[in-house]
């Protein structure tokens, strides 16, 4: 059976707000942060070295990344829905978005978080950071438009991706001044199988 490994409060409630979405069946292992560092706990480095949720297992297959995990689900398990094939006009979009949303649009949000325990010493860092997030938070608003879901008129793997950045950022009230964000998120918020995936996976606050 497909096992997901799962941090509270993490990227990884992507991957059990996936699997409800595909139907699949799965079991969830939890971990627990620690309460003082907020780090992953020791159980997690015994499922991979690098000891970072999500992990998925699925029979000889483990993944370690969300992109992938979530793009291996749908491929696997619901095929022809929630990804474009690979020679579909919609794939380098498709891809180009998966890559983005970990590889650029995360990390100025990460950089905050860690900036932000130094307290004033880091303040020198926060105008450029704060206008970083703003840059990706623009772009990804005017890539979703007045669409549905990322990627047009049907929910696909981006939004399981994307959607836990806005809810970081709406932690911090940062969705306030962009409309159809904060609507995006609602809506995929009242998914039957985003609420699921919130009560399967167990407490989920991000933002401290
Ligand atoms: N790019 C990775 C990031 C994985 C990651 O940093 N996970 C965080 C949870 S949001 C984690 O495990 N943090 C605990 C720690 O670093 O100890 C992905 O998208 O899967």
């Amino acid at each position: 059976m497909i096992k997901i490994h799962h941090l509270n409060n993490s990227r990884s409630q992507r991957i059990v707000w996936t699997l409800e979405e595909i139907g699949a069946d799965y079991e969830i292992v939890h971990h627990t942060r620690d309460t003082e560092t907020g780090l992953a706990p020791e159980s997690l480095l015994k499922v991979h070295p690098l000891g970072k949720a999500p992990v998925l297992e699925d029979n000889d297959v483990t993944i370690a990344e969300s992109a992938a995990a979530i793009d291996y689900l749908v491929r696997t398990y619901a095929p022809g829905k929630f990804a474009p094939d690979y020679d579909s006009p919609n794939y380098l979009k498709y891809n180009e978005l998966m890559h983005y949303i970990e590889g650029s649009a995360m990390l100025p949000l990460i950089l905050n978080l860690y900036v932000g325990r130094l307290g004033e010493a880091g303040a020198p860092l926060a105008p450029r950071i704060t206008s970083e997030i703003g840059l990706h938070l623009g772009y990804l608003a005017r890539t979703l438009g007045e669409q549905e879901f990322f990627m047009g008129s049907e929910i696909s793997a981006v939004d399981f991706h994307a959607t836990f950045i806005f809810e970081a950022v709406n932690a911090g009230g940062g969705l306030a001044q962009i409309p159809n964000l904060a609507a995006y998120l609602e809506r995929m918020e009242n998914r039957p199988a985003y609420k699921r995936a919130i009560k399967r996976g167990g407490a989920y606050k991000l933002g401290g």
